[in-house]
């Protein structure tokens, strides 16, 4: 059931050298300027902002291809051991991203607090690209387009950072519909969960999100979710610099968040790829605060609308 008065430590990831092109790197600040710290008060929980992660550049290199490792690696381990400390002294993490590449360090401190609960973990990755390359099949370079490889145990990134890895199965990809011909032969030979914007078209978001859920539940499990803002249709969120056509809608994604708050067992949420300098004046920045607060909990009947 919902946690309420959960203890939330927000963690700034200002991380854009994972992506294509730069202004990620402005997410941080948009989300709080979009009020992420008074919507999740508002709902009777503790928010701690623990401010942003400043890493420099570590010696490190990776065979293939791959865009600044050296930096990514760094966000990677300082994004790691913020998140690990926040998650062992008892708060809910939310990473304020930042490009996707901030997973390799969001996902390894869920990992390790699951393993020292001998908890299962299980990764929902809501996304328009399952991020499922490693620098061996990666035709940009692009380490936004890594993290889940990583973490579900391929080879090929090197001493990037100590972490247990996750069974593919229960890596959950929901909203796929840019998947690149490499990635798509390493999901089905892993046995990743791969749910496309098709199963939803066909299912529903919430017969998706309800038999996801319920093998979390069956497990006992933890929850990590990372929410790349390009799952959404790009006309109600623009902010984004890998926009596909064919996304979520504004009422599919409430509703998955709202699904979430209510299992109680999330203990870690990725906000990622904001892009501020495409944003259409903070229309995507206020949604993704809207939608995280979903996910801790805003009901729809809780905050009838104010008569004018
Ligand atoms: N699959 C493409 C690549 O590897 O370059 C696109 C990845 C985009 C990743 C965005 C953040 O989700
Ligand atoms: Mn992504
Ligand atoms: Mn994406
Ligand atoms: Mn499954």
């Amino acid at each position: 059931p919902q946690r309420k008065g959960q203890s939330i430590a927000l963690i700034g990831a200002p991380i854009e050298e994972g992506a294509g092109r730069q202004g990620c790197s402005m997410g941080p600040k948009a989300l709080r300027v979009a009020g992420i710290q008074d919507a999740l008060t508002a709902l009777g929980h503790d928010v701690a902002d623990n401010g942003d992660v400043s890493p420099r550049a570590v010696e490190i290199a990776f065979d293939g291809t791959a865009n600044n490792p050296e930096i990514v690696t760094g966000f990677a381990r300082e994004i790691a051991k913020a998140g690990e400390t926040a998650l062992n002294d008892g708060y809910t993490a939310v990473y304020l991203g930042g490009d996707h590449a901030l997973s390799f360090g969001s996902v390894a401190a869920a990992l390790r607090r699951a393993d020292a609960l001998r908890r299962a973990l299980h990764v929902l990755w809501l996304d328009a690209h399952a991020d499922f390359n490693t620098p061996q099949t990666s035709a940009s370079g692009n380490m936004h387009g890594m993290p889940a490889a990583f973490f579900c145990g391929e080879p090929g990134f090197g001493e990037m950072l100590e972490c247990p890895k996750l069974p593919a199965a229960r890596y959950h990809l929901v909203g796929a519909r840019s998947i690149d011909p490499a990635e798509v032969v390493l999901l089905e030979e892993r046995g990743a969960d791969v749910n496309d914007m098709g199963e939803i078209d066909d299912k529903g978001i919430g017969a998706v999100m309800r038999r996801i859920l319920g093998e979390v539940e069956r497990d006992d499990a933890l929850l990590h979710v990372s929410f790349d803002i390009d799952f959404v249709d790009p006309d109600t969120a623009p902010g984004v610099g890998t926009t596909v056509p064919g996304g979520a809608t504004f009422r599919e994604a409430h509703l998955a968040m709202e699904m979430i708050g209510k299992t109680g067992r999330m203990i870690s949420l990725d906000l990622v790829e904001l892009n501020p300098f495409l944003d259409d004046r903070g229309k995507s920045a206020r949604l993704m605060v809207e939608l995280a607060a979903s996910a801790f909990g805003r009901r729809i009947f809780d905050r009838p609308t104010q008569a004018a």
